[in-house]
Parts: C-alpha cells; structure tokens; sequence
C-alpha cells in the first residue's frame, strides 16, 4: 500500500530540510529496473570479452556486484576503457522502458506528493549513478558539496523543487552514502572549479549527517539541503537514481530538457504515460543542449 508522509515526517522534513522515509519501495518496485540494466550490463560485458579486454563474464555475480567484479578486469590507470564500460547507462542515454515506468511508482508517488502536492511533475535532473568500488580517492562522477538549486539556472528560485534519492543497494559511509548538512534554507554560492560546488569558505560549519539507508529507504532533500555523495571503498557497486519532483508547470531550471506530468489529480488526461513521447522528448532536448551551459555557474 503506498504510504503518505504524517504531518510530523513533513515537518521534520522542512526542519531540516531532508528526511529519510524508511521502506518506501519494495523489491517488485525494484525488480523491473534491476533486470532492465542486468541486460543492458550484460551485453555490454559479452563485447568486452569477445574484444578480449577482460577474462571473467560473471555471469552468476549478482546485480550488485557483477559490474564491479568487471571493473576489476581493467586496470585502475586505464580510464578511458572503465569509461566506455560505464558510458550510456545514465537515464537518458539508456532510455530503458522499466525506468520510464519507474517513475509512475504508486509507493514513491505517495510520498512524493504529501511535499509537492497532487499536481506532480518530473524533473529532467534526474540520473542513475553507478559508484564502482574505488581503492584511492578519486571516484570517477563523484559530487563534490552543493546545492541541487545550484545545478540548475536562475528561473528555477520560484519553484519548490524536492530531491529523491533513491539507493538500488544498501548503503552506508563506506558504500557511498550521502552526506547532508541539516537545516540550510537559503542558496549558497557555487563555483564552477572541481565541478559544481558551493565555495569552500561559504560552507556551513554544521555537521554532516551520513544517510545510512537500505534498499526501499527514500531521501526527500530539499533544493537547499548541502550534500554530496560519500567515496564507495565497498566490494559491491552502489547504483542509486535520484529524482526531483515540483509541482506540474513551475520552472525546472533546465529548460533545453524535457519535464513529464506523472501524476494529476485535476487534469488526469494530462498525465504524459508515453514512453516514445519520453525518448523522443529527450533525443530532442540532448541535441538542443549540446554546447548549452546547464548550471548556474
Ligand atoms: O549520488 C551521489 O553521490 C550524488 C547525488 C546528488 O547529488 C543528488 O542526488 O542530487
Ligand atoms: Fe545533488
């Protein structure tokens, strides 16, 4: 049964500007997703190993470590090969069908809409990120501090615009877990140098909460809430969606991507369900973004 968030979950949520909402998915919300990037990982590791760049296919591996014990077939310095494992998996590069109807989610939808209301729409900020376990410290796409307001442009300082991060695999300080710093309720400067970040001298001197989470457990953040995601020093690959959500016709903040009505309590006709309408939506909007400076520094 999807759940709503209580008054007293809503407020702690706009307290401290993020709130951990325990169980929300189930492993059948999971399982579509997981089987749609299994294959898509799968074929591209059977032309790995018919180019002979790696031994093992894993085959038996389970999700969460197979990508990872691929990975270990490369060597760590040879970036450019673990790039071209990892490239195209992100939302809407792989387009994948399981993840479209992901987002219509009753049990995350719920919860989604005791913030934003019964007019829901989907951001096009949105990413899967596969953290493949690392030995040093550099993670390659890690995130260093900011602010989601910061990675969007100006128009976006009208709209309410909530941030679900959803870990696929369990996750903690050592896997790669979010760090957030409570209570932030304005934007802070941001800098373009070593990818969007809010300036180290402007970082507030609160201290961050690690957001332990299991597989199920949603992060609600709001646009202001600091954070970044921890180095993943684990055995296994922490695959994680985030999602932002705002009310149906209010600014993104990205406006070269395409937005998405998933839910419409007034104008039930208007909910956008169309996968092509989706890809096609998106090859559009990734052509007019080439060359397009997307955040607001
Ligand atoms: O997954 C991460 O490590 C960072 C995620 C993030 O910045 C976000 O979801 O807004
Ligand atoms: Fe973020």
């Amino acid at each position: 049964m999807p759940v709503p968030l209580t008054q007293q979950q809503i407020d702690q949520y706009y307290n401290d500007g993020y709130f951990i909402v325990r169980g929300a998915l189930s492993g059948e919300d999971f399982a579509p997703l997981e089987a749609a990037y299994s294959e898509v990982i799968d074929e591209r590791i059977r032309d790995f190993k018919a180019r002979g760049l790696i031994e093992d296919l894993y085959e038996y591996e389970p999700f969460a470590t197979r990508f990872a014990r691929i990975h270990d077939q490369i060597k760590v310095d040879d970036k450019d090969l673990r790039r071209e494992l990892s490239w195209g998996l992100d939302i809407m590069h792989a387009k994948l069908p399981a993840v479209f109807e992901f987002f219509f989610t009753p049990n995350l939808l719920a919860p989604v809409e005791s913030i934003i209301g019964p007019e829901i729409m989907l951001s096009p900020i949105q990413h899967i990120r596969p953290y493949v376990p690392v030995t040093g410290d550099s993670q390659p796409m890690q995130v260093p501090w900011h602010q989601d307001q910061g990675v969007t442009k100006e128009e976006a300082d009208v709209s309410e615009i909530l941030t679900v991060w959803i870990p696929m695999v369990d996750v903690d300080e050592n896997s790669g877990c979010l760090e957030v710093i409570p209570g932030q309720t304005n934007l802070l400067e941001h800098q373009a140098e070593g990818g969007t970040m809010i300036k180290p001298h402007l970082m507030p001197d609160a201290k961050p909460v690690d957001c332990v989470m299991s597989r199920g457990d949603l992060l609600f953040m709001s646009a202001y809430t600091p954070h970044r995601g921890h180095t993943n020093r684990s055995d296994y690959v922490r695959w994680s969606m985030d999602l932002r959500f705002q009310k149906t016709g209010t600014p993104t903040g990205r406006p070269v991507h395409p937005e998405f009505i998933l839910q419409s309590k007034a104008d039930p006709d208007s909910v956008q369900d169309s996968y092509v309408e989706w890809c096609e939506r998106w090859e559009a909007g990734l052509e007019a973004g080439k060359g397009v400076r997307h955040h607001r520094v």
